[in-house]
């Protein structure tokens, strides 16, 4: 599909690929290594940048100085905060010979969907909430490439939370052990990010990861990985410990609180799992709806049984998502207590949440 076709005068045949791509977690790192892999296959110079929300701004403006490029976005979605600056960026791209194709699984506005579509030089754009992006670029690009398909399923079982294969959990840990140590030492995320996309690029899960040692190659990384899992252990047994729980409508409705450097998955995770639960409480039970706050004031939620709708409850919360996991705001605070009286008298006063009586 993103092939350029001879009578499309007058575009130049492209000659590079540049990803652009999400850097925070294995679904962005996964779909960047198989267009890699596809820029590989079609003969094309490859060049990728990894990034985030808050830096479109700059991203979409390096992105207007290619030339003759086919640019391939993946795992980063559009809503209407950011559409001039993306559009500006695309158009003089696009005017400058470049084509343009977006594989995402976001939510997107009909204003940026629009945009994308009025491009010229034909662009692609493919938005399934159904799969992750690794594995619409799976997909789309490279169906029949066997590390691809490795790629995308190992992005599937993290972006879905599954936990099946351990593989795939050593990763999402590994990224973030190398995202935040960027951050920490104030460097480029791409950068850091590379070795471990080459790899990943190369040789798909077999060039990172020894299956029969079930650990790392890189012996370095695999000690880091195991040191920030101690850590985040800790923390979330203390986070936990201060919890805050309230029966309404008939559902056990918990509140933690998450430290920095934790997401609200690895909360949801850690928290569903009645033997961490034990070790600080013997009579803790796994909570039907977990809220993890976090310390910007945005809420994580997550579900210990089906009779309750996360995005629902997200909903009461300026947020949304899907029935199993969902996103919202509660904003800045000081007191927790306080905090979690507010969340129980909000989620009283409504029943849209609960799907039994
Ligand atoms: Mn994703």
């Amino acid at each position: 599909m993103p092939e350029e076709r001879e009578n499309e005068a007058p575009a130049k045949k492209v000659t590079a690929l540049l990803s652009i791509s999400h850097d925070k977690d294995v679904d962005g790192i996964a779909s960047a290594a198989i267009v890699w892999r596809y820029a590989k296959e079609k003969g094309l110079d490859f060049k990728a940048v990894l990034t985030d929300y808050g830096s479109f701004e700059q991203v979409f403006s390096y992105l207007s100085t290619q030339r003759d490029t086919l640019i391939i976005i993946t795992d980063l979605g559009m809503d209407d905060t950011v559409i001039n600056v993306v559009e500006n960026g695309l158009k003089k791209a696009v005017a400058q010979g470049c084509r343009v194709v977006w594989l995402d699984h976001h939510h997107w506005s009909d204003n940026a969907i629009k945009m994308v579509l009025s491009l010229e030089n034909k662009p692609v754009l493919k938005v399934n909430h159904d799969f992750c992006a690794a594995e619409i670029t799976h997909k789309v690009l490279l169906p029949r490439d066997e590390v691809s398909t490795e790629l995308a399923r190992i992005a599937h079982d993290t972006d879905f939370n599954l936990r099946e294969i351990e593989a795939a959990t050593a990763l999402t840990d590994a990224v973030s052990v190398i995202r935040f140590g960027a951050i920490d030492k104030k460097e480029d995320v791409t950068d850091s990010l590379y070795p471990l996309l080459t790899k990943l690029a190369e040789n798909g899960m077999s060039g990172v990861w020894d299956t029969n040692a079930r650990r790392f190659k890189d012996s370095l990384l695999d000690k880091q990985v195991e040191h920030y899992r101690k850590e985040k252990t800790k923390k979330m047994r203390k986070a936990l410990a201060g919890h805050c729980d309230q029966i309404i409508h008939g559902k056990l409705v918990r509140v933690v609180e998450i430290p920095s450097g934790l997401t609200s998955t690895d909360m949801g995770t850690f928290a569903s799992d009645l033997e961490n639960l034990q070790s600080i409480d013997p009579e803790l039970k796994v909570a039907d709806l977990l809220l993890s706050l976090s310390q910007g004031g945005m809420l994580g939620f997550r579900r210990g049984n089906d009779g309750v709708l996360c995005n629902a409850a997200a909903k009461l919360f300026n947020g949304g998502g899907h029935p199993y996991a969902a996103g919202g705001e509660y904003g800045l605070y000081e007191d927790f207590q306080a905090v979690c009286d507010d969340i129980f008298v909000t989620l009283s006063k409504d029943t849209s949440w609960v799907t039994e009586p």
